[in-house]
């Protein structure tokens, strides 16, 4: 019988609206022609969060989701370990308006590539044990800042007023405390953004070489 070949699992970590979601989504839309829906894959911290069905709606706007504890890393790490198996995942699916998990899960099947984008995925031993190749997007937090309330008004209905109290109670606070400092942990940090052209090319590079591999 023929051994399955090696997944290789890449973290995309770095502050919220720093690049990480265009920057996975870039290299998985530009090799997804050579490499196929079974070649790669995106898996996303953000639907991760923990279920919160249990709590009211004021409750769920006082949790800190910018600190480690607001995910699941625990299920995000083991359904990891299941598509290196080669078995396939149900991954939650998170509602950004409710707070909180729907009924609906998604399901994701084992690639010889997977992308994964989160603000906390280095800070966490087991999830970075998972990981072959580590990278930190590094975009001055003043740039993030500005996305973030771009694309918090358009596509997550957020009010300025809301984004600003949330960026100086929880988004800058843990950034520096949990995020930042996870830098240390990544083999690549990489500048200016989503749109870095050249380093797009250096991890699509790899991955071609990774792909040949049998
Ligand atoms: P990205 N977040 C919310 O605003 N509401 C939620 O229900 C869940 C998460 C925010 C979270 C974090 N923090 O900064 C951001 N706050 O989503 C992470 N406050 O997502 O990496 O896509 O920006
Ligand atoms: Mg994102």
């Amino acid at each position: 019988m023929t051994q399955p070949s090696k997944t290789t699992v890449i973290a995309i970590a770095g502050a919220s609206a720093s690049g990480k979601s265009l920057f996975a989504e870039t290299i998985f839309q530009e090799l997804l022609p050579e490499l196929g829906a079974d070649g790669i894959s995106i898996i996303k911290e953000d639907a991760y969060y923990r279920d919160q069905s249990n709590l009211c709606m004021d409750e769920r706007n006082k949790t800190n989701y910018d600190h480690p504890k607001a995910f699941e890393h625990e299920l995000l790490s083991s359904q990891i370990k299941t598509l290196i198996e080669q078995t396939e995942v149900q991954c939650p699916v998170y509602c950004y308006k409710t707070h909180t998990r729907t009924k609906d899960t998604i399901t994701i099947k084992p690639t010889k590539i997977i992308l994964v984008e989160g603000i906390l995925l280095l800070s966490n031993p087991e999830l970075r044990d998972c990981f072959d190749i580590k990278v930190y997007m590094d975009t001055p937090l003043d740039i993030c800042l500005i996305r973030r309330i771009k694309r918090d008004t358009k596509e997550r209905e957020r009010s300025l007023e809301s984004i600003t109290n949330q960026y100086l109670t929880t988004v800058r606070p843990m950034y520096h405390q949990f995020i930042e400092p996870s830098k240390a942990w990544a083999d690549l940090v990489i500048t200016r953004g989503g749109k870095n052209r050249m380093a797009i090319e250096v991890i699509k590079a790899k991955i071609r070489q990774l792909s040949l591999r049998k």
